[in-house]
């Protein structure tokens, strides 16, 4: 019987139909890995609980087990809303300015971690490789590995990894972040990522090896390895394909009215840059009055963590500045700027990307971002629309024939709009079809298979060591 795969990540995506308009990154790469794989996806319900189970609700679908536990308020604040995403998730991108750190809210990580743990522990078996997700676990090996399991594990960080000036403004950062020396791989979405955590760990006394790359620390070893995410590229084309002919889709072209339409999709989010996005539209409609009227931006932005005040403000400082593009250029037959506060479903997202001419994907830092990959695939060879990408995502390593810009310069990203609404088609396709073609060869399947293959490499190594330990054993016992 082949290993089953565990996949641990704070939330799981069950398989229910509430989750059709789930807006997150992790889930729809995580969702579409554990396709046709057999095993488990532990995490949290999202639900609060201050008198929780003793052991995980289970529910079994296709071949996968989705197990969840359930936190209590304390945890919730301290693990989730504060060190996770008050302070990991402005540290990691490049924000350390911002993190709101207490020691509470390190404690309530750790402990949170320790119960993730032990809720796991007892659904592994030995034969079980682990694959764990992301900013809010990553003391979980070591945890595990206290609890005596010997397994493979793997941790992919979806987040940018900041330099380690940056990583260094969190106290304690080494609890932290050295216990990721407890994995045995550890893959980052780029090689810049992936070099800034070696870089950081290298002169608090871990060796770094080459080819592939690893770090020894106190006699553990990791691999590190960068594995970009990738989505169902096929699916999605395919997707986006039907779904033009979509009651709300043909609606939205109704409404254009023939007028060029430009996107973006984000949630609401510091680091999605959407404020300089906002200000580069204005500048673009300012400079270039012959456009007024000819272009419409549909700015789709559902609301995430809004519990926290940076989230709080941001949506306060674009919405005031979506009214003033509005009052400022508006006609009574034409709304420049549509900007919409919630989901949309996966399927309407798809048609909505093919429909437009332009995506402006502007973050100001961002792991890869699949927006980028999911509007690329999305359109229609024939006739291409192009892609605005910011050079601080990720995905702009790989996504090289886009209009690449820096989104903090608001007079390049203007230009950028103009001269894609203006590209002709001939260049629109010499642009479109490698890129289509890239994303094609790699896939979310080629992600998990190039992950698991290294981590499944690394067990073969040290297996093999074991073995040369068991024989010097039973040689010196003999
Ligand atoms: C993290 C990293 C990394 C958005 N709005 C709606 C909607 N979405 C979907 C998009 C896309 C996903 O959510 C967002 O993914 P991103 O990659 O753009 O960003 P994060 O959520 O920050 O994801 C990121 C990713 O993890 C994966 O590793 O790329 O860098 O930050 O799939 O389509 N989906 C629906 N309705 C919406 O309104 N259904």
């Amino acid at each position: 019987m082949s290993s089953r795969l565990i996949v641990v990540s704070n939330r799981v995506a069950a398989p229910d139909p509430g989750n059709r308009h789930t807006a997150g990154g992790l889930a729809v790469a995580v969702k579409a890995a554990m396709r046709n794989r057999t095993g488990v996806w532990f995490g949290w319900s999202g639900k609060i609980n201050d008198d929780p189970a003793e052991e995980p609700l289970v529910q079994r679908c296709n071949k996968v087990d989705y197990a969840v536990i359930d936190l209590s308020e304390a945890d919730f604040q301290e693990y989730y809303n504060g060190l996770a995403n008050r302070v990991l998730w402005p540290i990691l991108h490049y924000r350390g300015d911002l993190q709101e750190y207490s020691r509470a809210d390190q404690t309530g990580y750790m402990r949170v971690n320790r119960l993730f743990a032990e809720k796991l522990s007892e659904l592994i078996r030995d034969d079980d490789v682990i694959w764990v997700h992301d900013y809010h676990l990553m003391p979980l090996a070591r945890e595990l590995r206290a609890r005596g399991h010997g397994n493979p594990i793997g941790f992919f960080l979806h987040i940018p990894c900041a330099p380690p000036d940056i990583v260094q403004t969190l106290p304690h950062h080494e609890d932290i972040f050295g216990a990721l020396t407890y994995y045995d791989l550890v893959g980052f979405q780029t090689e810049r990522d992936r070099d800034n955590f070696a870089h950081y760990l290298t002169p608090m006394g871990a060796t770094l090896g080459r080819n592939p790359m690893t770090i020894s620390v106190d006699g553990r070893q990791t691999r590190l390895g960068a594995f970009p995410v990738g989505i169902e590229t096929a699916a999605f084309a395919r997707l986006s394909r039907f779904s033009m002919h979509s009651r709300c889709v043909e609606d939205v072209r109704e409404s254009l009215q023939g007028r060029k339409l430009v996107i973006g999709v984000d949630r609401l989010d510091y680091s999605k840059g959407i404020l300089h996005r906002i200000n580069a539209f204005d500048r673009f409609l300012d400079e270039h009055p012959e456009w007024r009227s000819k272009v419409v931006f549909l700015q789709i932005t559902p609301r995430s963590r809004s519990d926290i005040k940076e989230y709080i403000a941001i949506e306060d400082e674009v919405t005031a500045m979506v009214g003033k593009i509005n009052g400022r250029y508006g006609e009574a037959d034409w709304t420049p700027l549509r900007y919409i506060n919630r989901p949309y479903s996966r399927t309407v997202l798809a048609g909505l990307y093919r429909l437009a001419d332009v995506a402006l994907v502007t973050p100001l830092r961002d792991g890869m971002n699949l927006v980028a990959k999911e509007f690329v695939a999305a359109q229609d060879r024939a006739d291409p629309g192009v892609l605005v990408l910011s050079e601080f995502a990720g995905a702009s390593a790989e996504l090289d024939r886009a209009l690449i810009v820096n989104p903090h310069e608001s007079e390049a990203v203007a230009a950028a709009l103009k001269q894609a609404l203006e590209m002709p088609l001939e260049e629109r396709q010499r642009r479109h079809d490698p890129m289509m073609d890239h994303l094609l060869e790699y896939d979310i399947d080629h992600w998990a298979e190039e992950f698991l293959s290294a981590l499944g490499e690394t067990r073969h190594r040290s297996g093999l060591l074991e073995s040369l330990r068991g024989l010097f054993a039973v040689s010196l016992g003999g």
